[in-house]
């Protein structure tokens, strides 16, 4: 939305993880208990898939498709592939493999530590690389909204020292990092 230049037509609450899981939550809200989740005083819409807000808030407020593609252009079947393959692919796997790390070293499983490094090095990471190409964004030389969400589990692959290995992908994310809308969103002192 601060891509959009459309911040002051949404209000952003911050929650913690008890919050998400408090009976008035998961009744108005988000029966799941999870964030992000989206409710409109408009119309009284919910939403709680993180992908469907994305696409649901640009089409409101992209109405001149500067962050997506519309539909019938050249770019949009790629664009769906993209943020498809990063919801349900690049961050399952990237994120779970971070949160395990989190986990106290006897209590971390090696099995799926290996099967989900390699997924990443010899799938993820080179998909990735090839989709870019010598472009500096996924479509070509404008940030999208796919880039962004691309953004976060590779925020979570440079702490990881995922990237290294990656000059372009460690590129990419420095371009999508240095954002102020990536900060808002994800930096430490953020109050987002
Ligand atoms: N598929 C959902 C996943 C949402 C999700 O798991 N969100 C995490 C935060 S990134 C969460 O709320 N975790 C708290 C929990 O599961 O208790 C989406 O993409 O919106």
């Amino acid at each position: 939305m601060l891509e959009l230049d459309a911040l002051s037509c949404i209000r952003i609450e911050v929650l913690t993880f008890p919050d998400l899981k408090k009976p008035a939550y998961l009744k108005d809200v988000n029966p799941m208990g999870t964030s992000p989740a989206f409710t409109s005083g408009v119309d009284g819409l919910r939403l709680f898939e993180s992908g469907a807000i994305l696409c649901h808030l640009l089409e409101v407020y992209d109405t001149k498709h500067e962050m997506h593609p519309a539909v019938g252009s050249a770019q949009r079947p790629v664009y769906l592939q993209n943020i498809f393959y990063v919801l349900t692919t690049v961050y399952p796997t990237v994120t779970q493999l971070f949160l395990h790390l989190l986990k106290p070293v006897d209590q971390q499983d090696q099995t799926f530590l290996a099967s989900a490094r390699t997924k990443w090095k010899d799938y993820i990471a080179p998909t990735l690389v090839l989709e870019l190409g010598e472009k500096l964004f996924l479509l070509g030389d404008n940030l999208s909204a796919a880039d962004l969400l691309l953004g976060k589990p590779l925020n979570n692959a440079n702490d990881l020292g995922l990237l290294d290995a990656f000059p372009t992908l460690k590129a990419f994310f420095d371009r999508v990092s240095i954002r102020p809308s990536f900060e808002m969103a994800y930096s430490a002192d953020s109050k987002f």
